[in-house]
């Protein structure tokens, strides 16, 4: 994590979400963007998790990653206490294996949305770097980072051989 005024609010529902989400906050932190990472929960902590995301905007956060599982409703409970972009990540149940936290991270009603990446550490590495995205709209220098990134794993993949 890095010493500045965080951008990125990256929670999760649990501590045993920190294994997928914990590829989000090392993006995070190769791209050198401010963040902080913690752990709030939509039905363990509901007062907290509301004036978290609450006062996320006056404290300069500009994009929330929340990731949850099973009856996942973190994402669409921070969306509705902010205006913040909030992006959804389904964590990988043991149950239904992510269908369950899919489902509930994405189907939000009309009028408080949540922008749902897949389900597990695919999820966690894209929230992040659509988050990047989003910061890159108005900051060039990340922009040409995103460049380089795509431009590197473009060459990684033409690089590879085959048995
Ligand atoms: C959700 O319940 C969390 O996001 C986690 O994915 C799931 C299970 O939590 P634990 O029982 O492992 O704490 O709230």
């Amino acid at each position: 994590m890095l010493d500045t005024a965080p951008l990125v609010a990256v929670i999760m529902g649990s501590k045993s979400d920190w294994d997928t989400m914990r590829q989000a906050d090392e993006l995070l932190t190769s791209f050198a963007v401010p963040h902080e990472c913690r752990v709030l929960s939509a039905h363990r902590t509901p007062k907290e998790t509301a004036e978290y995301v609450t006062e996320a905007e006056s404290r300069g956060i500009e994009v929330v990653i929340a990731a949850a599982g099973g009856a996942a409703h973190l994402a669409g409970v921070c969306a509705a206490h902010t205006l913040v972009p909030v992006l959804g990540v389904p964590i990988e149940s043991a149950a239904l294996k992510g269908l369950d936290s899919l489902l509930s991270t994405v189907q939000m009603p009309g009028g408080i949305p949540v922008g749902t990446l897949a389900i597990g550490p695919a999820g966690a590495r894209n929230a992040a770097l659509l988050a990047i995205a989003i910061l890159a709209n108005k900051r060039p220098e990340l922009r040409e980072k995103l460049r380089s990134f795509r431009a590197e794993q473009g060459r990684k993949v033409l690089r590879e051989t085959l048995p």
